[in-house]
C-alpha cells in the first residue's frame, strides 16, 4: 500500500498554490475512533504515559504525541500518506512532528519552515471543517514568495524588534495574493508547502469542536534538520 498518487490536477495545484486536498484518504469510522480515543484521553477515561491530564475546559493541542503514543504514530506514518507526500516533496518523506487539535487554534499567520526547515504538512481533518468550527486560511501561491527566517530579526536587519507574527502579516500584505478558506470533510487531507502563509481562522461557533491532526514531514535527503527530534520514515507497506 502506497496511497493514491496525486492526480495531475492536484500536483499542479500543489505547485501553483502551495496546497492541495486529497479527499477521503481516511474513512469516517477511522476518524471517529481516533476522535473518541482523544476525547477519552482528554477526559481521563483513558490513561497514557506521556499525556498530561487537562482541565475540562483546557483544550489546546498535543505536541509530538507520536513519541509516546502508537496510535498517534500510526496517523503520522500511515502508508496511505506515502505516495502523495512523495509527489509533493519529490523525495522520500520522514515524519517529524504531530499536533492534535480538539478545537480550532486561531493561530496567527505563520510559515511552518520558520520552525521546521524544509518541511511540509499533511493536515488531516477528522471531522468536517469549515469557518464555523475554525478552519485554516491559506494564502495561495505565497510559497513562491519570501520565507521569513530567524536571520530577519537579528540586530540591524529588517524585522529587528518586530513580533514574528506581525512580520508575517507584513509579508502577507506584500505578497498581495488572495487568502483562501479551506473547507474539507472528515478523512480529507490537506497537503501544504512549508513556506505557505497560513493561519487558524476565527471560530464562528465558539463551543464547536474541530478535530484535526496536523503532521509535518521533511525530505529524507534534507540535511538542514537542526532539531534533535527523531525522523520517522513513511514507507509503503
Ligand atoms: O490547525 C490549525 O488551526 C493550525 C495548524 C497549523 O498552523 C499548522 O499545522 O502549522
Amino acid at each position: 500500500m502506497t496511497g493514491q498518487p496525486l492526480t495531475p490536477h492536484q500536483q499542479e495545484e500543489y505547485q501553483q498554490n502551495g496546497y492541495t486536498i486529497q479527499p477521503a484518504v481516511f474513512s469516517k469510522s477511522e476518524c471517529d475512533q481516533f476522535i473518541d480515543y482523544m476525547m477519552d484521553l482528554h477526559a481521563g477515561r483513558h490513561q497514557l504515559d506521556g499525556f498530561t491530564p487537562r482541565e475540562a475546559n483546557e483544550w489546546g493541542r498535543t505536541h509530538n504525541q507520536h513519541n509516546y503514543d502508537p496510535i498517534a504514530m500510526k496517523w503520522l506514518i500511515d502508508a496511505r500518506l506515502y505516495q502523495p507526500l512523495y509527489d509533493c516533496l519529490q523525495a522520500e518523506p520522514d515524519g517529524i512532528q504531530t499536533m492534535y487539535f480538539w478545537k480550532g487554534s486561531e493561530q496567527r499567520r505563520h510559515q511552518d519552515q520558520f520552525y521546521l526547515p524544509s518541511c511540509m504538512s499533511a493536515w488531516i481533518a477528522l471531522q468536517d471543517v469549515d469557518d464555523k468550527n475554525g478552519t485554516i486560511y491559506v494564502q495561495a501561491g505565497s510559497h513562491h514568495h519570501r520565507l521569513v527566517t530567524r536571520h530577519d530579526f537579528e540586530a540591524g536587519t529588517e524585522f529587528e524588534g518586530i513580533d514574528y507574527n506581525d512580520a508575517v502579516d507584513l509579508q502577507f500584505e506584500r505578497n498581495n495574493l488572495p487568502e483562501v478558506t479551506v473547507e474539507v470533510a472528515a478523512g480529507d487531507v490537506v497537503y501544504f508547502h512549508g513556506v505557505l502563509v497560513h493561519r487558524g481562522g476565527p471560530i464562528l461557533e465558539p463551543d464547536s469542536f474541530r478535530h484535526v491532526i496536523a503532521n509535518h514531514y521533511i525530505p529524507r535527503c534534507a540535511t538542514d534538520w537542526h532539531l534533535n527530534w527523531t525522523r520517522y520514515p513513511v514507507n509503503p507497506v
